[in-house]
């Protein structure tokens, strides 16, 4: 489709193909129906998937959620530089799966300062990959959607001799003075590859018309290695990879990043064994060690008694296996998948070692899960069934407290200790899709069963805290072991045209969420202080803290993308999204909804080079959470302009002025300032980026 002609046009057919080991024909054949694809540093699109490219119109954000953020129906959360998340469909939080290379891990920070995508850096995406509503089952438990980011790697030799194999990219933005550079680099033959992966980005408090946003710098350093071998038909591989992120603002939070210190461990096998069967094996280790404080980064520094430094630590071992019975396009999946998950917070005070809170004390999680998946066809539709089931089990440990904390979290903590510490459950979800290929009109639906299993915060988090996986509201929250898991209904229906010069994909969709996981008045007297967990709340400057609980609600909405190639060098290519989401059982609306948003880009395009203007503009966001205390927000227009040239076979040179017109702009889905010295009044939605230049060259070879 015309995507690629422009694609492959902007870069001049640069030869690093993509190197798709991980995913097997189906997943390719179907992908157009099932996944959005969005090449980020990738130069050559592989033919069978449907993708897009917006990093031509863009300055590469750090965050690279903000990029999958410009799918339909998508949109980002914005609580940090590097702790961006993805909200879809007016959901986000663990709501939303994210993955890196495919898979799953737990996240460290309680506020989720490292939402999935913060170990994708830009810089180092070859692709995102967006499920179209919901993930299928073989994909493990996502009740929301589904992201995947997949890393640039070394692909194995297109001929007989060895090969050498780089991609490598740079770019300066002016807005936050940052840079970022990085690739991937290595060795291979057509029968094993191997290679080593590498970035570093920094940047400085970003300026906006008015000033600078105090706390928003950031700083991050990846580096790993990668290798393959062949074997039969497919590949076994390997994977080590380190994340090093030093000292990063989140000015939507009380604290900010000191550091998160990861490592990615993973290998497996994926191929044929026989022409009829397919396997897929991955076994996986993450360990998340991270520090976050309130005093090192922001300003003014806060009472020596007040002063705080958290660890959070996360562990998550996981195995899975599938086997694939029949073609590419009619086969039945089984498989099997195990995520271990530990997780240990710790709140000290750094000028009193006395003082200390183990607020998530060896909390585990341990789910087992079982798929099966059908790809079949009855007369002129395609379809996808799948079905799984997983048992969760969790517990806690007992809090252990240094001899300087206060009587009301000592009370708490033995309160916690005395109680049942533990919950399991067992899920079940379902999905079908169905579509009706045609050569210009592929009309389609979906249903789905979708859970999600509360998490440890949610159940175990005893002390009321601001932790909440980043809603970043403003209010202290306090857990809940009576939780149930959310379950999701869900129905979609849309068509895409695919005609000629014309590209059209609208879908709309209903959600229904029951036992939705809100925090509610933590007791019927909100306001009176008179329960141990609201005084201790009081004590952390929230006398109205809320609990986790079971609520009831829906969603609905509808979203579109679209290109229109006006003539042989004119193309316009854009999305709109609108979802409303309310609660069901109260008169509500849920917390960070995006406001009806669209994307409007007008492209010229030559041979080697194009050039275009993009706008982007959201409506006022009336409807708001009062259960979240959230504010309105008024609409804005941005407009950037951006070029690309291809100066030599495998060399790319981007470039683009962002905000142009300098707008002060707050986006909705902005977390509210918390850093006293910036140029943001106390409790102000943040500000989008100011006006800007940004320059970015990728070389492939
Ligand atoms: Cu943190």
């Amino acid at each position: 489709m015309f995507f690629k002609r422009f694609l492959l046009g902007a870069a001049a057919a640069a030869p690093f193909a993509l190197c798709p080991v991980q995913v097997l024909a189906q997943d390719e054949e179907d992908n157009a129906i099932l996944t959005d694809v969005i090449l980020v540093t990738a130069d050559v699109a592989d033919g069978a998937i449907d993708s897009s490219e917006p990093p031509h119109q863009i300055a590469l954000p750090a965050d690279s959620g903000a990029i999958a953020a410009r799918m339909p129906g998508a949109a980002a959360i914005g609580n940090g530089a590097l702790s961006g998340q993805l909200s879809y469909r007016g959901l986000f939080g663990e709501r939303v799966l994210g993955r890196v290379n495919g898979q799953r891990f737990a996240t460290g920070g309680p506020n989720a300062m490292d939402p999935p995508l913060h170990y994708a850096p830009s810089i180092l995406v070859d692709r995102i990959e967006v499920a179209r509503g919901v993930a299928p089952v073989s994909q493990g438990p996502s009740l929301a959607g589904a992201v995947n980011a997949e890393l640039v790697e070394v692909p194995f030799a297109s001929g007989s001799s060895p090969e050498v194999h780089g991609r490598i990219g740079a770019q300066y933005r002016s807005v936050d003075d940052s840079y970022a550079a990085g690739g991937a680099l290595g060795l291979s033959t057509s029968n094993w590859r191997i290679g080593v992966i590498a970035s570093r980005e920094e940047g400085s408090d970003y300026e906006f018309d008015g000033g600078t946003v105090g706390s928003s710098s950031f700083e991050r350093t990846n580096y790993g290695v990668h290798a393959g071998m062949k074997l039969g038909d497919g590949e076994i591989f390997a994977e080590y990879r380190r994340n090093e992120t030093d000292p990063t603002g989140n000015p939507a939070f009380p604290m900010d990043i000191q550091y998160f210190n990861t490592d990615f461990l993973r290998g497996g096998y994926s191929g044929q064994l026989t022409e009829k069967i397919g396997l897929k094996l991955m076994v996986g280790h993450v360990s998340v060690r991270h520090l976050m404080d309130n005093y090192s980064l922001r300003d003014p520094d806060p009472a020596v008694i007040s002063t705080r430094a958290t660890f959070a630590d996360a562990d998550t071992t996981t195995a899975e296996g599938s086997l694939r019975f029949g073609s590419a396009t009619r086969n039945v999946s089984v498989g099997g998948d195990v995520e271990l998950v530990e997780k240990y917070v710790r709140i000290t005070n750094p000028f009193n070692a006395n003082f200390f809170v183990e607020a998530q004390p060896d909390l585990t999680s341990d789910r087992y899960g079982a798929f099966v998946q059908w790809r079949g066809g009855a007369g002129p539709a395609e379809f996808e069934l799948g079905a799984r089931i997983d048992r969760t089990e969790q517990a806690g440990g007992i809090p252990e407290l240094g001899s300087a904390v206060p009587m009301g979290p000592v009370g708490l903590a033995n309160a916690f200790a005395a109680s049942a510490r533990a919950a399991n459950d067992t899920t079940f979800d379902a999905v079908l899709r169905l579509w009706l290929p045609g050569d210009e009109v592929t009309p389609r639906i979906m249903l789905a069963r979708k859970t999600r299993v509360p998490s440890l915060l949610e159940r175990f988090g005893w002390l009321p805290t601001s932790a909440s996986f980043g809603l970043a509201d403003g209010n202290i929250y306090v857990g809940n072991q009576a939780l149930d898991p959310e379950v999701a209904w869900i129905a979609e229906a849309g068509f895409d045209v695919d005609a000629g010069p014309v590209s059209f994909r609208p879908t709309v969709f209903y959600r229904r969420v029951d036992d939705y996981i809100q925090g509610t008045p933590f007791d019927t007297t909100p306001g009176v202080i008179n329960t141990p967990v609201e005084m201790v709340a009081n004590m952390n400057g929230d006398a109205t803290p809320l609990m986790f609980r079971n609520v009831d609600a829906e969603l609905y909405g509808v979203d579109v993308d679209f290109t229109v190639e006006a003539s042989e060098n004119l193309l316009f290519e854009g999305s709109a999204s609108f979802v409303r989401a309310k609660r069901r059982d109260i008169a509500d609306n849920l917390y960070r909804v995006p406001p009806a948003n669209a994307r409007l880009a007008a492209i010229w395009q030559q041979d080697r080079w194009s050039l275009g203007a993009e706008v982007t503009a959201a409506d006022d966001q009336d409807h708001v959470s009062l259960s979240n205390d959230e504010t309105s927000s008024d609409g804005y227009l941005v407009v950037g302009l951006f070029g690309s040239l291809a100066v030599a076979d495998g060399i790319t040179l981007d470039a683009g002025v962002e905000n142009l017109f300098d707008a002060y702009y707050q986006p909705h889905l902005s977390g509210v300032n918390r850093v006293g010295a910036s140029d943001v009044p106390l409790g102000e939605r943040l500000p989008g980026p100011g006006r800007g230049v940004w320059v970015r060259t990728r070389i492939a070879f």
